[in-house]
């Protein structure tokens, strides 16, 4: 008798069990069909969280827009955030954790060139696309038909890095370079002092780094020893930061010219006074007399309480074109890289904040160049800008 009861409470615990089961992967696969993933890497912890706070802050904003005004395709769009330290090896695992998951249909990412080079053979293998809104390393994208950016590459800022300094600026003839040694820092380096040199500028030293470097006085005397009109800082904002405040403390009066890696709030934050008077190139520019970006930047203010800087509005875009891929082109990998992919041409162009995106063969994009001052410890648009040179 007690036997049979035992068995009988076994059964039901089983059925119940069973049922459980059942039910769960029901709802799993209902909640599967219902949302649309996109992966979204970037650094969002070390050094360099600056960068990935604000990609992920808009990234957050346009996805918020997007499932307000119905979803894709009426399914809700969910964002996985994938955090690679800007690190090459953490951006491998990423990848491949992104990749396995046959549920994400695209990547918004990486922002470092040497995260978006990493991940680039893994993401082709499994055939998934990688838009970045933020490498400019001159190798990203080719060679992967996988691989997009909305966003210039490093030959052309460098170039026109160069063409503002010897043709704006004036009284310049010794340049001095600080440069990352990874992907970003060296290759922008490299084709700065081409075109520099080009120009009838001249190279008075180079002085190499590493990302976790925060003491930069012994190179800082060797180059205040060749007394350079000006230094350019081919890095990010958190060692730029303290280069300059160093300079300054070192009493070099050289200018200091850096690139899009510097335009990040958080480099004020670091030089402190130190950054007054600083110029950066950068992919955009909030400007006031532009409605759908000043649009954003409100909704992202009421949304983080801050202001939005470049890499939040370029992966604002990002996103968006993503999505738009998934709606026109269809709910899969393949179909999202072909959507993509035919968006060759102005006329086909995606017109975001960040302004006209299309892309060449290999997935790069001709998109302009801008300049920035800090100015009363802000980021403000430089008087003089030179357009017309993408
Ligand atoms: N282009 C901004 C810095 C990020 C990178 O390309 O590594």
């Amino acid at each position: 008798m007690k036997k049979n009861r035992l068995c009988s409470t076994a059964l039901v615990v089983i059925f119940v069990m069973t049922f459980v089961m059942i039910l769960g992967f029901a709802l799993t696969g209902c909640e599967a069909k219902n949302e649309i993933k996109v992966a979204v890497a970037g650094p969002f912890t070390g050094s360099i969280a600056a960068f990935g706070e604000m990609i992920k802050r808009g990234a957050e904003l346009k996805a918020k827009e997007i499932n307000a005004a119905g979803g894709v395709n009426g399914k809700t769009l969910t964002l996985v955030f994938e955090d690679d330290t800007g690190k090459d090896k953490e951006a491998s695992l990423v990848a491949e954790r992104i990749a396995s998951n046959r549920q994400i249909l695209a990547v918004v990412g990486h922002f470092n060139s040497n995260c978006s080079l990493a991940g680039k053979p893994i993401y082709q293998r499994a055939g998934i696309v990688e838009l970045s809104p933020g490498s400019t390393n001159v190798n990203v994208a080719a060679g992967s038909e996988w691989t997009f950016r909305n966003i210039y590459r490093d030959d052309f800022q460098a170039a026109f890095a160069a063409k503002y300094i010897k043709n704006v600026l004036g009284d310049i003839q010794k340049v001095a370079i600080f440069f990352d040694n990874d992907d970003y820092g060296r290759g922008l380096k490299d084709s700065f002092a081409a075109e520099a040199k080009e120009l009838g500028l001249e190279i008075v030293g180079m002085e190499a780094y590493d990302r976790d470097n925060t003491d930069f006085k012994a190179q800082l005397t060797s180059i205040k020893a060749k007394q350079p009109d000006l230094i350019f800082l081919s890095g990010l904002y958190s060692q730029a930061g303290l280069i300059v405040s160093q300079a300054r403390e070192a009493g070099i009066p050289a200018q200091l010219f850096g690139a899009d890696g510097v335009d990040s709030p958080d480099f004020l934050t670091i030089a402190g006074d130190a950054a007054e008077g600083t110029y950066v190139t950068t992919p955009f520019v909030f400007r006031l007399d532009d409605p759908k970006a000043q649009k954003m930047a409100i909704a992202f203010e009421e949304m983080h309480g801050v202001a939005p800087d470049t890499w939040a509005a370029l992966t604002y875009d990002a996103v968006d074109m993503i999505v738009e891929a998934i709606e026109k082109g269809g709910e899969n990998r393949k179909a999202i890289r072909d959507h993509l992919a035919s968006i060759n041409s102005p006329e086909k162009g995606y017109d975001g904040i960040t302004g006209l995106t299309y892309f060449d063969e290999n997935g790069d994009c001709t998109k302009p160049a801008y300049v920035k001052i800090v100015k009363d410890g802000q980021f403000v648009p430089a008087a003089e800008q030179m357009l017309g040179m993408e």
